[in-house]
């Protein structure tokens, strides 16, 4: 099974993740990854800490001269505002030096801020400093799942399996949905849209926020092509592929949403105006419509997988909410650290990360997960079986 851990805090000496079940023989190009860092951390409208780091990935183990051994693989991304960090942030206890104990209190918090995991956090695991919580539950953690999102495309590209995110609104502002998705121009732009008309109105509507001191969500799109019919099942809950794909995104920070295909649409179409009508030609099964997204009845039906997400405005804002300090039990403006007006874009980047490990767990669930020319036998397999069946 693919499957991985991650760890550390925001303002920690690093963040870390272990990936288990990754297959032997597989091309890991580290660049590679850290061109996916990259990209979660572009976006109009990021924050200052994003000019403090270039998150780089320093891969440990499970790989020799750039290919998996099959055994686990560890990558660290150093914080580089550590630096600024150590002694509120030390693992270690500090020598309580009037100068030590200033730095500590100067970080410690006790207001929390509405819509972020400060209240719940403080609360469930009894900590009188909020900083205890926030430190895990910052989107910071996201980097580390980009960087498991890459190492899982490098397995999907040896299939010919690719992926890509877009922004489709951010704020109020939506891209013409009869705009095609356009690689080239998403990857050209901060705020990886096509339709650049709505790039003009989204960077606007960024400015206003900031300048409000307010911050704003939005929507993305994540696109996979050439997946194979029959990745996930119909016969078990937890085996359903579009449940799979939405626990993994929902876990997203802020999201707050996630489609499938035509999403919540399908409450108000009929059946006609729904599901996709099937065709033979030229041996193969074509549609002309993909509301289901790629996915019936839990599993891959050979179409483009297309999941959808919505991100909740980021609840760090310079125009603090009404809130409550947990020490004083007085009503107080919610607590604010740095932080971006909008992450929407990067949102996108974690989104293709996460449904990149499910669908490499889904794919070696069919294909088998120990060496790669094993899967590629199998799957080569798989082929010729849909071949003879259709042709
Ligand atoms: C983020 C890092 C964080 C935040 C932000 C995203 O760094 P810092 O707290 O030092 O500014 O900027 O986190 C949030 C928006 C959040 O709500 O947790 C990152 O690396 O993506």
């Amino acid at each position: 099974m693919f499957r991985f851990l991650t760890s550390g805090e925001s303002h920690g000496i690093s963040l870390n993740v272990i990936i288990d079940g990754v297959p032997a023989g597989i091309e890991i190009d580290t660049e590679y990854v850290n061109s996916w860092l990259a990209k979660r951390q572009v976006g109009y409208g990021r924050g200052g800490r994003m000019k403090i780091e270039t998150d780089k990935a320093i891969i440990k183990s499970g790989v020799r001269h750039g290919k998996t051994t099959g055994a686990p693989i560890s990558i660290e991304i150093l914080n580089r505002d550590f630096e600024n960090w150590k002694i509120p942030m030390s693992t270690e206890p500090v020598e309580l030096t009037d100068e030590n104990l200033a730095k500590i209190s100067e970080k410690e918090i006790t207001n929390v801020r509405p819509g972020h995991a400060d209240f719940a956090g403080a609360i469930k695991y009894n900590q009188q400093d909020v900083r205890n919580i926030l430190e895990r539950s910052s989107a910071r953690e996201t980097a580390t799942r980009v960087a498991v999102g890459a190492i899982a495309k490098c397995i999907l590209k040896q299939f010919g399996i690719e992926g890509f995110s877009h922004v489709l609104q951010i704020g109020t502002v939506k891209t013409d949905k009869n705009i095609e998705p356009d690689l080239k121009i998403i990857e050209k732009n901060d705020l990886r849209v096509t339709d650049m008309k709505a790039y003009e109105l989204m960077k606007a509507e960024i400015d206003k926020a900031k300048a409000e001191g307010d911050t704003l969500g939005g929507k993305v799109e994540v696109i996979y092509s050439n997946l194979p019919v029959g990745l996930g099942s119909h016969v078990q809950w937890d085996r359903k592929l579009d449940g799979q794909i939405a626990q993994a995104v929902m876990s997203i920070q802020a999201v707050k949403a996630v489609e499938i295909g035509m999403g919540v649409d399908v409450a108000k179409n009929s059946g006609k105006h729904t599901h996709d009508e099937m065709f033979f030609e030229n041996g193969k099964v074509v549609r002309k419509t993909n509301n289901a997204g790629g996915l019936e009845g839990g599993m891959t039906n050979g179409e483009n997988l297309i999941v959808k997400a919505s991100m909740k405005a980021i609840p760090t804002m310079k125009t603090p909410l009404s809130s409550i300090n947990l020490k004083t039990k007085q009503a107080i403006d919610a607590h604010f650290e740095r932080s971006d007006t909008c992450a929407v874009s990067a949102c996108g980047i974690v989104a293709d990360s996460m449904i990149a490990t499910v669908l490499v767990n889904a794919f070696m669930e069919k294909f088998g997960q120990d060496n790669a020319e094993q899967i590629k036998r199998n799957y080569e397999t798989y082929k010729e079986m849909l071949r003879e069946r259709f042709e």
